[in-house]
C-alpha cells in the first residue's frame, strides 16, 4: 500500500511542562492553539503526525477531492478575525483540496502558529495522574511532556478503514486508500482501475479517474442518494456580495440545525401539493448543495415525507443515466434519504454513460478476495493495474482510541467506551479530568458544517478554561449523573429520527465489531449551542471543579437539563 508517509524529525524529542497539549493541526487544532496561546496566554504544544498543517485537507489528496460545504462559510468566521475574512477570496463555490490546504497554511503563518506545532510526531500515550492533576503525553519520537489540559483536535474522519479482504497484500499492481493519497499524485493514464466504494469520496474521485484511465470498475455495495453539487468558479464580485453580508451569514450558521446559512423550511413535505413539492425540490436541486435536505422539516423524521425526496432523487438518476439497468442499480432502495451522508456530485452519474466505466454490484455478488491481478467477486473476476480503496474511515472514535488515552486509575478511553461513546456534551467524559474533545462523539460534529461546530467547541473550551482560572480552579471533570443524562437525551433525540435505519458510518456500521450507536448528536447545531451556553452560564452545571486533581465542588442540578428539554421540544414542535 503506497501512502503519503513522511520522515521522522531530526530534532531532539520534546520534554516540557505545559498548560495544554493539543493533538492535531487541522481546523480545530489551529484555532485551539491560537485561543490557548494568544487569547489565554497559556503555554501549549500541538502534536501533528503529518509534516504540515491541514488535517483532513493534508491527507485527502485524491483526484477530485473538494469540500461539500460552500467555502465562503466552510472557513473560519469573524470569531477568528474580520481581516482574515476580508483578505481571503475563494476561487470556487466548493473549493478543491489544494486551495483549502493553502488557506489553512495561510492561517498557520498569519497567526504564527507553526512555532508551537511539532510536526511528524504522533501521540502514542496520554496518562492522567490524579495525584498531580496533570496529563503525561508520550510521542512516537520518544518525547514526553506534561500538561494540565489535554485537548483532542483529531477530526472525525482521520483513521482510514481498509477492509481486511483475503489476499489484500497479494495484489501486484498499485493500491491506494483515498485518505492517505501520495503527494506526488497517481497517473491513471491508460490503466485499468478498480474503485471500491461509492461514498462521498468515490463520487468525487470516479469522474476524474475515468477521464484518464483505460477502464474503471466501480464496485458498489450500497447505492447512495447523491445530491447535485452545483460547483462553479467564484469571482471577486461573488465574494464581495458574500463578504458584505458576512455578519448575518455567520449569525445564521450558528443558529440553524446543520450550521449552514440556510434555515430548514417551516413546513412538512406532505402539507403541500405534489406539484408544489416537486417545484420546491427542483429549485433546491438547481441551487445545489445540501439545501435539498432543508426543503421540509420532516424529511429526517417521517418515512413518507422522506420517500418523496428519495423518489425525486431516483428520478434525477433515471434522467441522467442512459442504461435503465445501471440507473436502477444506482438508485438506493434500502435506506431513507439522508440516513447515510449524501455525497455531492458534479457529473458522477453521467460517468456511467462512458464506455470505459462499469458499475459492479458487490451487494449481489460480494468481494471474495483480492488476487495478484485484481478482485474476485462471487460471480466474476476483474483485472486491474490499480486498486483505489474509497472505503472510508473508522469515524469519530477510531483516532481517539489510537492515542492511548488513560484516565483515572489507568482506565483506557476505549475500555470506558467499550459499549459505545459515553460523554457529557461530546466534549468531556467522566474519569478523564481535563480532557476536552473538539467535535467529539455525541456532539453535532459531522452532522454539521464542521468549522462552525469546531469554532463553537473551541470557544466554549476557551471560556471554560478562563472561568477555571478566574475561579482559582485547574481541574474539571464531567459528573456521572450529567453524563448519563446527556447520553439519555442523545439517544432519545436519535430515536425520533430515521437515522438508526441505515447501516452508515454515522452509526458505526462500516467497522466490524464497532458498537452500533449514532455517533454524532442530531439535535441541531443551534440547539446544541444553547445547551452548552446554558450549562456554562450555570457555572458549568454537571461538571465537578477543583484543583491539583481533586474535585471539591460542582453538581448536576438538572436546571440546564430542564432548559434543554424545553429547547429541544420547542424545536421538535416547530418541526411537526
Ligand atoms: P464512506 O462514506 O464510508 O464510503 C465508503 C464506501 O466504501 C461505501 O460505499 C461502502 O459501502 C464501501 N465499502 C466499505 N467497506 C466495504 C467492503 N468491505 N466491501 C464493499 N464496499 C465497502 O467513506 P467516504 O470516504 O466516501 O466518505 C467519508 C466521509 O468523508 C463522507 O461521508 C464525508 O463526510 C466526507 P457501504 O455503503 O458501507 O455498503
Amino acid at each position: 500500500m503506497s501512502s503519503a508517509h513522511t520522515e521522522q524529525p531530526g530534532t531532539p524529542p520534546e520534554q516540557a511542562e505545559l498548560d495544554a497539549v493539543v493533538v492535531g493541526a487541522g481546523f480545530s487544532g489551529l484555532y485551539m492553539l491560537h485561543r490557548l496561546r494568544d487569547t489565554l496566554g497559556m503555554t501549549a504544544r500541538v502534536f501533528e503526525a503529518a509534516d504540515d498543517v491541514g488535517g483532513t485537507w493534508y491527507w485527502n489528496r485524491y483526484p477530485g477531492a473538494r469540500c461539500d460545504s460552500e467555502s465562503y462559510f466552510y472557513s473560519f468566521s469573524d470569531r477568528l478575525s474580520e481581516d482574515l475574512l476580508e483578505e481571503w477570496t475563494w476561487s470556487e463555490r466548493f473549493a478543491a483540496q489544494p486551495e483549502i490546504l493553502r488557506y489553512l497554511q495561510h492561517v498557520a503563518d498569519r497567526y504564527d502558529l507553526r512555532k508551537d506545532i511539532r510536526f511528524r510526531t504522533k501521540v502514542v500515550g496520554a496518562d492522567y495522574d490524579a495525584a498531580t492533576g496533570r496529563w503525561t503525553v508520550r510521542t512516537d519520537d520518544g518525547g514526553q511532556v506534561t500538561a494540565t489540559y489535554l485537548i483532542t483536535a483529531v477530526g472525525c474522519l482521520s483513521t482510514t478503514n481498509l477492509p481486511d479482504f483475503p489476499g489484500r497484500d497479494s495484489f501486484r499492481g498499485e493500491s491506494y486508500h483515498t485518505g492517505v493519497w501520495p503527494h506526488e499524485g497517481v497517473d491513471f493514464t491508460g490503466k485499468r482501475v478498480i474503485v471500491i466504494g461509492t461514498g462521498a469520496t468515490a463520487v468525487q474521485a470516479v469522474p476524474e479517474i475515468a477521464q484518464d484511465a483505460a477502464h474503471v470498475y466501480v464496485l458498489q455495495r450500497t447505492a447512495n442518494y447523491d445530491i447535485a453539487g452545483g460547483n462553479r468558479p467564484m469571482d471577486a464580485e461573488d465574494g464581495r456580495k458574500i463578504k458584505d453580508n458576512y455578519r448575518e451569514i455567520w449569525k445564521t450558521t450558528r443558529e440553524t440545525a446543520f450550521g449552514f446559512p440556510y434555515e430548514v423550511a417551516d413546513r412538512t413535505a406532505l402539507s403541500v401539493s405534489d406539484e408544489e413539492r416537486q417545484r420546491i425540490f427542483a429549485e433546491a436541486w438547481e441551487r445545489g448543495g445540501f439545501r435539498l435536505g432543508t426543503t421540509f422539516n420532516d424529511l429526517l423524521l417521517d418515512e413518507k415525507a422522506n420517500e418523496t425526496a428519495a423518489e425525486f432523487l431516483r428520478a434525477r438518476i433515471r434522467e441522467r443515466v442512459r442504461d435503465p439497468k445501471v440507473a436502477e442499480l444506482l438508485s438506493p432502495r434500502d435506506h431513507p434519504f439522508f440516513t447515510k451522508r449524501p455525497p455531492l456530485e458534479n457529473g458522477y452519474y453521467e460517468t456511467f454513460n462512458r464506455e470505459n466505466v462499469t458499475l459492479v454490484d458487490v451487494r449481489e455478488a460480494p468481494i471474495q478476495e483480492i488476487t495478484p491481478t485484481g478482485v474476485r467477486t462471487a460471480d466474476a473476476e476483474y483485472e486491474a493495474d490499480v486498486i483505489v480503496y474509497a472505503t472510508g474511515f473508522d469515524a469519530m472514535t477510531g483516532t481517539l482510541f489510537r492515542l492511548g488515552i488513560r484516565g483515572r486509575d489507568g482506565v483506557a478511553l476505549e475500555e470506558k467506551w467499550a459499549e459505545g461513546p459515553h460523554s457529557y456534551l461530546g466534549i468531556a467524559t467522566h474519569g478523564f479530568p481535563n480532557l476536552f474533545m473538539i467535535t467529539g462523539p455525541q456532539s453535532p460534529s459531522v452532522l454539521s458544517n464542521m468549522p462552525v461546530s469546531i469554532e463553537q467547541h473551541v470557544d466554549w473550551i476557551t471560556d471554560c478554561l478562563r472561568f477555571l482560572r478566574e475561579q482559582g480552579y485547574d481541574t474539571i471533570e464531567a459528573l456521572p449523573d450529567a453524563e448519563d443524562d446527556w447520553v439519555g437525551h442523545h439517544n432519545e433525540v436519535t430515536q425520533l429520527t430515521l437515522l438508526p435505519r441505515a447501516n452508515s458510518w454515522w452509526v458505526g456500521a462500516n467497522i466490524p465489531g464497532k458498537p452500533r450507536n449514532l455517533y454524532p448528536y442530531v439535535g441541531g447545531v443551534g440547539t446544541y449551542r444553547l445547551i452548552c451556553d446554558e450549562i456554562a452560564a450555570r457555572g458549568y452545571d454537571g461538571f465537578g471543579l477543583g484543583s491539583g486533581g481533586t474535585i471539591t465542588t460542582g453538581q448536576f442540578t438538572g436546571a440546564a437539563r430542564r432548559k434543554y428539554t424545553e429547547i429541544v421540544e420547542e424545536a421538535a414542535t416547530k418541526a411537526s
